[in-house]
């Protein structure tokens, strides 16, 4: 009460203080125009980030059906980036260049190339139970696969295929030092992809857990190190790794331990009849760190080349142990200290929390209830269970609080959010969020330190919520304020890409992307490129049937520019974008191929196509990248077979007098003098302070070397009174000044934004 007191002073102070300043509107007038409330600014001045203004967290969201990765920031609610991981990108390039092509082939299934995928949950690489900003996962449900994201470029660099299941749900989930990505089966079939009949399905349609090993040096899943430990056809679900306490130990639901097998149309009740019939389902405890030892002595069986730890040897090992858990569970989730696993289940009004300690000293003591029919010792709920809470209807996935022992868990049915306390399994408040609510996110929630501050709760409708865009709505993520000890709902942020299932959020500052990459980087493998080429040793290479062409490219021009092949050539482009500028992004397109790339600086990229028809095919430079950018062109020239070339060359396009070039020269000169007054500028301010300066200064002083370079060019030419030559050379030396400017221009706001001081004369 007393916080809204002193905030509605303070808004008061506010309002008065809009009253006297010098606007159109007060901002009085502006609520009243708008409908606003007190709160509803309350809300804006907690979320709105002024221009030039940074998140304090980023949130990575799948993007569901879409194949892709959505980033967004907190409390901004800002979308940054869409980044392309199963699904063909054009802005990246992602699909349309060879290296990422070579990427999305490694995710091929039984030949065929799957151009999407249904991403559910993404998880950030952990260093001691906390996210480390490296590397993300994310998995395909739909088509068991993993991929891994490098987050020092926001780039996907690996796609792994799952080789045993036929579909999965509980990945990617990581254990606390990225040793093991989980990855478990929904939809149990037999491992390795084999047929056999539905009636069979006890015996032969199975499910199971894979750890697929991480190598954070190589930022690399090592399949050749990686195993699955076969489990029953339970339909398992989600998954958690253990930490602290229960570090070693890893945590997978199941929704239908009844093994059900509808069938509709042969009259049977469907699916979800038989698979809620039974009160509960299975809770599956893994010992993966002796899971570990099993598989590195060798008691696997290979399945399509891949370590399978059969049921019989989980079973006799004692790597995994069952315990009920009530009613068609969904969400797994273990605390912050790792001592309890909160799991709510869809059908039943309370969460259940577990106690690893008991959990363990059941394990221990063989304090066993029975066996499953594959001889999977079951835990009773009564010896693992540490409290059941009423929480309200459908509670599905929990994240933890900064708070000790508060957690908040997304209740589908009734459309809200309960904080609780897990330690005493009280409720201490809800709040009711728009329809309906999966999963839901706090800031670094699921790691040994969350953050708190707030809570995103992850909606699935967005009925009346938006401006209406069809049938199809977005999704909406709604930002919750959880500082306080109530909850207070602070802004919707519509997703308009696919169906976000898990988000996950970590402090911005852990995140700490390139700018640029080391000149001629492959970003797909993270190496130097092999057709990378300096600016000057641009070539075109032809052989019988191919052409290869080594390209540049820098405002505004790609070197080369014109391309000759023949009809039937292979033609393949390897571009180095040689800019060292911030952002300084080119595209490569060419007309009627399907290609686009995205060349960041530094970056080497190849296009590949088959020149089949004869013609002539623009290319040019799809990003804005400076006031010449429109021609950033080239010609790609496929002349018909044995085709002779019989027209004069030289005569294409203007002719150029000394008249021409005096008037260009004058032009060149007059702009040196300016570019002198800017240099003179900076180089009397403390601009070396600044490193972003630093940086578009080096720029700069490049493009004032090239302009040299053609000013020589031009000065030859006019010696030999080629004034043609001479006249476009001084074009050309003019251009480049023209860029030398530009970049000297925006160093002088940075500076005087920035409060640079004159330090000398
Ligand atoms: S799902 S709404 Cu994680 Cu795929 Cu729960
Ligand atoms: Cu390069 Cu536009």
């Amino acid at each position: 009460m007393k916080s809204l007191f002193k905030a509605s002073v303070a808004l008061t102070a506010l309002i008065g203080l809009g009253a006297t300043a010098a606007y159109a509107e007060t901002l009085q007038d502006v609520m009243k125009r708008r409908n606003l409330t007190e709160k509803d600014l309350m809300a804006a001045a907690k979320t709105y980030t002024p221009t030039g203004g940074r998140d304090e967290f980023l949130a990575f969201s799948s993007g569901g059906q879409s194949g892709q990765v959505i980033v967004y920031g907190v409390p901004s609610m800002r979308i940054l980036k869409y980044i392309a991981v199963f699904t063909p990108e054009p802005w990246q390039g992602y699909g349309f260049d060879e290296e990422s092509k070579a990427v999305l082939a490694q995710g091929r299934m039984n030949g065929k190339d799957i151009n999407w995928g249904d991403t559910h949950h993404p998880a950030i690489s952990e260093t001691n139970g906390e996210p480390d900003g490296k590397f993300l996962f994310i998995n395909d449900k739909n088509n068991p696969r993993i991929a891994v994201i490098n987050l020092h470029d926001f780039e996907t660099q690996q796609i792994v295929v799952n080789p045993v299941m036929a579909s999965e749900h509980g990945g990617a989930f990581v254990t606390p030092n990225s040793e093991y990505v989980i990855e478990a089966a929904q939809y149990a079939a037999p491992l390795g992809g084999e047929y056999a009949p539905l009636s069979e399905f006890n015996e032969k349609y199975r499910g199971g857990v894979t750890y697929w090993k991480f190598n954070k040096e190589k930022g690399r899943i090592v399949p050749e190190e990686s195993f699955t430990i076969e489990l029953p056809p339970y339909s398992q679900d989600l998954s958690d790794a253990g930490k602290l306490v229960s570090d070693g130990w890893s945590f997978t639901n199941s929704f239908c331990a009844e093994r059900y097998v509808g069938g509709i149309e042969k009259g049977r009740p469907p699916f979800e009849a038989g698979c809620s019939a039974n009160d509960v389902d299975y809770l599956h405890i893994f010992n993966w760190k002796k899971a570990e030892a099993v598989f590195k002595a060798g008691k696997v069986k290979k399945i399509n080349g891949h370590a399978v730890i059969t049921l019989e040897t989980a079973a006799a090992e004692g790597i995994v142990a069952l315990v009920a858990e009530p009613k068609s569970p969904h969400g797994v989730d273990v605390s912050p200290d790792g001592k309890f696993i909160v799991v709510g289940g869809k059908l039943d009004t309370q969460a259940s929390v577990y106690s690893f300690e008991k959990i363990k000293a059941a394990i221990d003591a063989k304090n066993f209830s029975g066996k499953d029919p594959y001889g999977l010792p079951i835990i009773a709920l009564k010896d693992a269970l540490h409290k059941q809470v009423p929480l309200g209807l459908g509670p599905l996935h929990s994240q933890f609080d900064s708070k000790n022992c508060i957690v908040y868990t997304s209740l589908y049915v009734d459309s809200q959010v309960a904080k609780w306390d897990y330690c005493e399994g009280k409720v201490l408040d809800k709040i009711s969020v728009h329809y309906n609510i999966g999963h839901l996110v706090a800031m670094e929630g699921e790691s040994v330190k969350p953050k708190g501050k707030y809570l995103i709760a992850l909606n699935k409708l967005a009925i009346d919520r938006f401006n209406p865009v069809g049938p199809l709505h977005p999704q909406n993520h709604q930002l919750i304020d959880i500082s306080g000890d109530k909850m207070e709902m602070l802004y919707d942020l519509p997703i308009p890409l696919g169906e976000p299932h898990y988000v996950t959020a970590i402090s911005a500052d852990k995140i700490q992307p390139l700018v640029r990459y080391k000149y001629g980087t492959d970003s797909r493998t993270g190496e130097a490129h092999k057709m990378a080429v300096r600016p000057g040793a641009e070539k075109i290479v032809k052989e019988p049937g191919k052409v290869t062409v080594f390209a540049t490219a820098i405002r505004s021009h790609f070197t080369p520019e014109i391309v000759e092949v023949e009809e039937g050539d292979e033609v393949t482009f390897h571009i180095t974008n040689s800019e060292r500028a911030q952002d300084e992004v080119h595209g490569f397109a060419i007309s009627g191929q399907d290609i686009n790339l995205s060349l960041e600086p530094g970056k080497t990229a190849t296009a590949k196509i088959k020149a089949e028809k004869a013609g002539v095919y623009p290319y040019y430079c799809t990003e804005f990248c400076s006031a010449l950018h429109l021609e950033m062109q080239g010609y790609l020239l496929v002349k018909p077979k044995g085709y002779k070339d019989t027209a004069a060359t030289g005569k294409e396009g203007q002719v150029y007098t000394k008249a021409d070039f005096d008037k260009q020269y004058k032009t060149n000169i007059e702009t040196q003098a300016v570019i002198d007054a800017v240099v003179k500028y900076i180089t009397s301010t403390n601009f070396k302070d600044f490193p972003t300066v630093v940086a578009l200064v080096e720029d700069a002083t490049d493009q004032l070397k090239f302009a040299g370079e053609a000013k020589q060019k031009a000065d030859d030419a006019a010696a030999k009174q080629d004034w043609q030559q001479a006249t476009l050379w001084a074009g050309q030396w003019w251009q480049y000044q023209v860029k030398a400017a530009d970049i000297g221009l925006r160093v002088k706001t940075y500076l005087e934004e920035h409060g640079a001081k004159v330090v000398a004369k």
